[in-house]
This record gives structure tokens, C-alpha cells and sequence, in this order.
């Protein structure tokens, strides 16, 4: 049951897309409290009770005694300090044996979220600007909360199957030359490849849609090439255009007035990677379309995938705050001795960066009325991703396209997935990689994954073999580093072979990934679940946060110690242990409901499949386009018979139906390989739909 709660005048975000009339009843189980325009929602929580949600978050699956805000950030790697990422989702459950709360906050600015941080026992959920729509779920298990949710705010993205394939990336590769020899080392050594994503590098001084002649003397042509390797190019594309005269984007941006403006009327300016930029007015329909058609040379091109980045809008500073700073340069070279005056100095250069002082400086041209950017800040990114979707959408409206951004609200999980950010090479960061995921499925963001070996600074070989062991399971799995770290191609470690064997697991299991993660999307369901959602009696399952359920049958637990031959793992339920070394070499235990140690040398993981069910493994290929996906082997601990609904389609069609794309599978006990019938219809499987 939803009910929806109105305050103030709510700006329409878009996140949701079912009707729901708002309540004349006040708001149950919440205490409200206003204060100036804020407003807060309160609500005592018993010691055992349970928060989960909020998406794009740093700290566990359970969210409960921290501090969150949503206020969408360019955090430069991430810690776990940090109460805001580059998103913000504010949906979260709150749950405990005898209550089951779903609250969703559609407020398109501040959101404040103390989760038991000032007070154990009290959740304190305030709206700065008190302007917001707030949804209450309640009824039934954690998963019908999630369901009902996500049936309210629309249809997950969905991406082209080769999406899947390993992705390489890299904040540097200079020019074509490079990107090829990654290639090549990559085909030469047979580690399955399916794109390189390419980073500012490409452009002319860092401006979006242009090539650097030098680096790409015939762009068209290396594409072509590539893609007769079948390798697709992922170009990144900023949120800022650079303000200079003759640069076409800049002069098309003029002449449709798409730029946001300062109250002033001038243009709202800030120094971003190409220097002193405008930034499209993404929350106006025509300067949507505007930017959207920008991409299409690119398309023309055959180029399918795209990464929008510094969509917060991440601001290095404007004039206005160096100008500031500089002043107090200036006042300090008069006062040598006060070193309160150095202090405000590096405090002046220091906070320049993503300050609220510039956000509060801009407007944007809504249908609703000229709004300031402060009040609508986390829609900017989501709405870069619109722009870009129905771009893409209006030049190939029968073909699905790559589209991952950094910067997303609630909304833009119908246009496009999320990379997680800038991590660190750390090994904390594979355990908070994977405690983000669920939270991002309930928000309705299924196409995720972190970049693989971490972004800043140095990777090790053994952290990145075991991030890409939680990569095999991530719907995006690229591997993506920055400038000046080490570099992390699989092919520069001396282990790469059996790094390769773990890559070529992805690609064997790939049409099983791809058919749970297309069936959670279509049924609007999680494709990574809290065990809790399975488990929800259970206990131990309920506070595991190191292990995640995999779409209907599959637990994951991926080792994130340094040195650690193997790891503690929770059984729920008897399960088969499936433990991969490469996609021909695995062994298979049963295991029964429980603890365990299992022994899982440095290029060892395994996955868990419940008793009675079972997966289904291919045998991979060295991209997505040679997949063969007609016989493939079922694992699983069978004492009778079982069902598998296995979904396929073509990978690209824009309205996959489940009833066309499911056959039923039925395994007796000592059936293992199955050959696959290529071509089989699908009428007894209404029953999916
Ligand atoms: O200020 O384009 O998160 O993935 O490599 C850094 C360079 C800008 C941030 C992205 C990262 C990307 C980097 N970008």
C-alpha cells in the first residue's frame, strides 16, 4: 500500500510515474516538526530495527547510525567520512519482526538523513527546503516494498547485452595507438574484451565532442576497426561546454539559449577540465534536445556507448570565488605575521571547489518557472542522462544503447546506469563497493558496478584478481583507473592467465547473468539482494553484510583481505559451492545451512546456488558477439526436480517481452549438461509474465 504525503510545493522531479492522489490523513508512524522552510520526519526505532536503501551511500547494507545528506558531490575518491556521493536516492526502508516501513522523499534538494547518529534509538529525516512529496509503502516482506516501489517509479534501463562484456578503461590512454596495443594485448593473450571506454584524453583540450587530431587522426576509421574486432568504444562526455568562440557546441548552445544564466542574466561560468564553461540548462526541454543531437555524430558513427561525467555539476571554482581568494592574498601580503590570515587563506582556495555559494548562483527554465539551481541540485545529473537518453533514443528508437553517469537521482534509473565513482585501491573498497549494490538495486539502478582495481592510487595484484572477482557479478564490469596511478591492464601482472580465468567466467556465465538481471528488470525485482529480503527469520542472514543474493537462486561472497586464502561465509539454506579458478576449471561441494571457512586461494571465488535450483554455464567466448549460448552446462545440487525460466533475446531490441523471451528449463536429479534448443517457442511459459 502506498500513500503519499505533500508539503509545501514540491518541484516535480520525475522520479515517479504512477498517479497517486496525496493523503488528506496526516502522516502515520513519523513525527513532523517544522522550522524555518525545513521540514523533518521522525521516528523512534527499536534496538534491533533495521535500515536499508539510500543507494549510492558509503557504509554497510544496513544504513542505521550514521549520517547521510543528499546533496549530490564530485568527491574525489570516496571515504567512508563522506555523507554524500555523487547521487542522491532517497528511498529506505525501515525494518523490524513486527513493522515494515517503505519511505521515499521525492525533494529535489537537501535532504538530511540522521539514522540514529544523534540518538540511537530515533531516526531524524529533515528536508531543507520543506518543498517535498513523501511516499509511504507499507505491507507484506521487505520484497513486495521494493516491488511496489519500483513499480511507482518505472521500468529499469535496460542495455544492450554486450554491456555485459568486460569493459578496460583508463583515465590517460593517449591516442588511438594506445587504446589499439590494449586491445591487442588483450586479443593476443585471448582475455575477453568487449569495449574501452575513453576518458577526457580524447578530446581537444577536454572539450566534449571534439577529437584530438593528433591522438585520432581518423576517428570514423579506428572505430570501424574496432569494431571489426568487436570491440566498442565508450566515449565520456562532461556536463560542462567550454566557453570559447567558433567551438561549435559552445555557439549552438548561444544560438538555442541553452546555457543556465545568473540573476544578472549573464551566463553562469565555472572552470571545469577545458577551462572557463557554461553548463547546459538540462532541467529545459529544448536545451535537453539541443545537447541530446550533439551526440549524434557520434552515432552516426556506430558508436553505442557513452559515460556522462562532472554531472553534479562538479565546479573547480568561478571567477567570482578566485577573485575573492585572491583578494585575501593580497590583504595577507600587507600582514606577515597573522596566521589566522593563512588559515582563512587555504580555507578560501580550499573550499573553491563544488562550492554552495556558486550553486545558489545559477537559475534554470523549468516548465514549472524559473527555479535557482540550489533547489533542484541533485536533478542536474539525472537530467544530463535524459538529455542524452532521448538524444540516443530519437536517432536508433529500435536499438538499446550503453549509457552509465556518474551523477543520478531517482528517475534517471529509467534512462541509464551509474558507475559508483572514484574509489580508492583499497581493500576496504571491494566490501564497500559491494555494500552500495543492494541499496542501488531498491532505487531502481540495476546496471552498476565500481571500477574494478580502484581508481586512486596504486593497485596490487592481488586486490585487483579480487575485485574482479566481485566484477564477474556486477552488471558493469570495466576495469577504470586514474591518471598517474599504476597501470592495471589484467595483462601487465605476472598472474594474468588466471586473471583471464576469472574474466572468462564472466563471459561462460554471462547468459545466465544476463537472464536474471533482464527478468529483475522486467519484473521490476533486485537483482542483488540483502540476504535479509530472502532470510527474513533468519537472524544470521539478516546482519550478514558481506554477501549478497544474486537474482533467484545465486548468494555471492566475494574475499576483500589482503592475503587471505579464504573467508567466513553464512549459509542460510543448504547450498552447492561452486568454486571457480576459470570457466572449464571448477570444483562443486554441498554444503549445508551454516558457517564456514572456505579456503579460497588468491585466484579463487565461488559462487553459492541454492539446493534444488540450479545455473547454467556457457563456455564463454573472448567478446559478447561470439557468445554461443546453445549448449550449456547446469550446476546445481539436485534431490528433485527442479525449474529454471532462462531468458534470451537478442540483445538489442528496445521492448523485450519476458513471455517471448523465457523457456522453462525442468532438471531431474544426475542431469547436468543441457543442450540448449536453439529456436524454441515460448508458448507454455505465460505463466512468467
Ligand atoms: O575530475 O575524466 O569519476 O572516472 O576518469 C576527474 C577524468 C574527472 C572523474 C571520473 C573518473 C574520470 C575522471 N573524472
Amino acid at each position: 500500500m502506498i500513500s503519499r504525503f505533500s508539503y509545501g510545493k514540491p518541484f516535480p522531479t520525475g522520479a515517479v510515474v504512477r498517479t497517486i492522489e496525496p493523503s488528506r490523513k496526516p502522516m502515520p508512524f513519523f513525527r513532523i516538526r517544522r522550522e524555518g522552510t525545513s521540514v523533518s520526519f521522525s521516528l523512534d526505532l527499536t534496538p534491533e530495527e533495521i535500515i536499508f536503501g539510500l543507494g549510492e551511500t558509503v557504509r554497510g547494507i544496513n544504513k542505521r547510525g550514521h549520517l547521510y545528506e543528499s546533496w549530490n558531490t564530485d568527491i574525489f575518491n570516496h571515504s567512508e567520512d563522506r555523507k554524500s556521493l555523487y547521487s542522491s536516492h532517497n528511498f529506505l526502508i525501515f525494518f523490524r519482526r513486527d513493522r515494515l516501513i517503505g519511505l521515499y522523499l521525492d525533494d529535489s534538494g537537501r535532504v538530511i538523513f540522521d539514522l540514529g547518529y544523534t540518538k540511537r534509538s530515533e531516526a531524524v529525516i529533515t528536508s531543507e527546503n520543506g518543498n517535498l512529496d513523501v511516499y509511504l509503502l507499507e505491507g507484506g516482506q521487505l520484497k513486495d516494498i521494493v516491488h511496489e516501489f519500483r513499480e511507482m517509479i518505472g521500468r529499469s534501463y535496460l542495455p544492450p547485452r554486450w554491456a555485459f562484456g568486460y569493459l578496460q578503461s583508463r583515465w590517460g590512454y593517449a591516442g588511438e595507438e594506445e587504446v589499439a596495443s590494449v586491445v591487442e594485448k588483450h586479443r593476443e593473450r585471448h582475455i575477453p574484451l568487449d569495449g574501452v571506454c575513453l576518458d577526457i584524453d580524447y578530446m581537444v583540450d577536454y572539450q566534449n565532442f571534439t577529437w584530438k587530431k593528433e591522438a585520432f587522426p581518423d576517428w570514423k576509421k579506428f572505430n570501424q576497426r574496432m569494431k571489426d574486432e568487436h570491440i566498442h568504444l565508450v566515449p565520456i562526455i562532461d556536463a560542462g561546454i567550454r566557453v570559447r568562440e567558433g567551438y561549435s557546441p559552445y555557439e549552438s548552445g548561444l544560438e538555442k539559449d541553452a546555457f543556465c544564466r545568473k540573476e544578472s542574466g549573464d551566463y553562469f561560468t565555472a572552470s571545469v577540465w577545458p577551462g572557463n564553461c557554461c553548463f547546459p540548462d538540462f532541467l529545459n526541454k529544448d536545451a535537453r534536445d539541443w545537447f541530446g543531437d550533439l551526440y549524434r555524430p557520434l552515432l552516426e558513427e556506430g558508436i553505442e556507448g557513452f559515460w556522462n561525467d562532472m554531472n553534479e555539476p562538479a565546479l573547480f571554482f568561478t571567477k567570482e570565488s578566485m577573485e575573492e581568494a585572491l583578494s585575501l592574498v593580497e590583504r595577507q601580503k600587507e600582514r606577515e605575521d597573522d596566521y589566522e590570515g593563512m588559515w582563512a587563506l587555504g580555507s578560501a582556495f580550499g573550499s573553491m571547489a563544488n562550492n554552495p555559494k556558486d550553486y545558489q548562483s545559477f537559475y534554470h527554465r523549468t516548465e514549472q518557472g524559473t527555479i535557482r539551481h540550489d533547489y533542484v541540485h541533485n536533478l542536474y545529473g539525472a537530467y544530463m542522462t535524459k538529455a542524452t537518453a532521448d538524444g540516443i533514443r530519437r536517432f536508433m528508437p529500435d536499438r538499446r544503447y550503453l549509457l552509465f553517469s556518474r551523477s543520478s537521482f531517482i528517475g534517471a534509473h529509467r534512462d541509464g546506469g551509474i558507475w559508483q565513482g572514484d574509489n580508492f585501491s583499497w581493500w576496504s573498497h571491494i566490501r564497500l563497493a559491494l555494500q552500495m549494490l543492494p541499496g542501488l538495486n531498491m532505487c531502481g539502478f540495476l546496471f552498476c558496478g565500481c571500477d574494478l582495481g580502484g581508481f586512486g592510487q596504486n593497485t596490487t595484484e592481488d586486490l585487483l584478481a579480487r575485485f574482479l572477482q566481485l566484477g564477474v557479478f556486477t552488471p558493469l564490469m570495466r576495469n577504470h583507473s586514474a591518471l598517474h596511478t599504476r597501470e592495471q591492464e589484467i595483462y601487465r601482472f605476472e598472474t594474468w592467465e588466471a586473471m583471464r580465468g576469472t574474466v572468462q567466467v564472466r563471459y561462460a556465465l554471462l547468459p545466465y547473468l544476463y537472464s536474471e538481471f533482464m527478468k529483475a528488470a522486467l519484473r521490476d525485482e533486485m537483482y542483488f539482494r540483502p540476504l535479509a529480503f530472502d532470510y527474513p527469520e533468519d537472524d544470521r542472514a539478516v546482519h550478514t553484510e558481506d554477501q549478497l543474493m544474486l537474482g533467484e537462486n545465486c548468494m555471492i561472497a566475494p574475499v576483500y583481505e589482503a592475503n587471505a586464502e579464504g573467508r567466513y561465509v553464512y549459509l542460510p539454506e543448504d547450498m552447492l559451492m561452486i568454486r571457480f579458478r576459470s570457466a572449464e576449471d571448477y570444483d562443486l561441494e554441498r554444503m549445508e545451512k551454516g558457517d564456514h571457512y572456505i579456503r579460497l586461494r588468491l585466484h579463487e571465488f565461488p559462487l553459492f546456488v541454492r539446493k534444488n535450483s540450479f545455473i547454467l554455464l556457457g563456455k564463454g567466448a573472448e567478446s559478447t558477439d561470439e557468445l554461443d549460448d546453445s549448449s550449456l552446462t547446469a550446476l546445481g545440487w539436485l534431490e528433485k526436480e527442479a525449474e529454471y525460466a532462462f531468458y534470451r533475446d537478442d540483445g538489442v531490441c528496445t521492448c523485450p517481452s519476458l513471455n517471448q523471451g523465457l523457456t522453462s528449463i525442468r532438471l531431474k536429479p544426475g542431469d547436468n549438461t543441457l543442450i540448449y534448443p536453439a529456436a524454441t517457442s515460448a508458448k507454455d511459459d505465460s505463466d512468467y509474465s
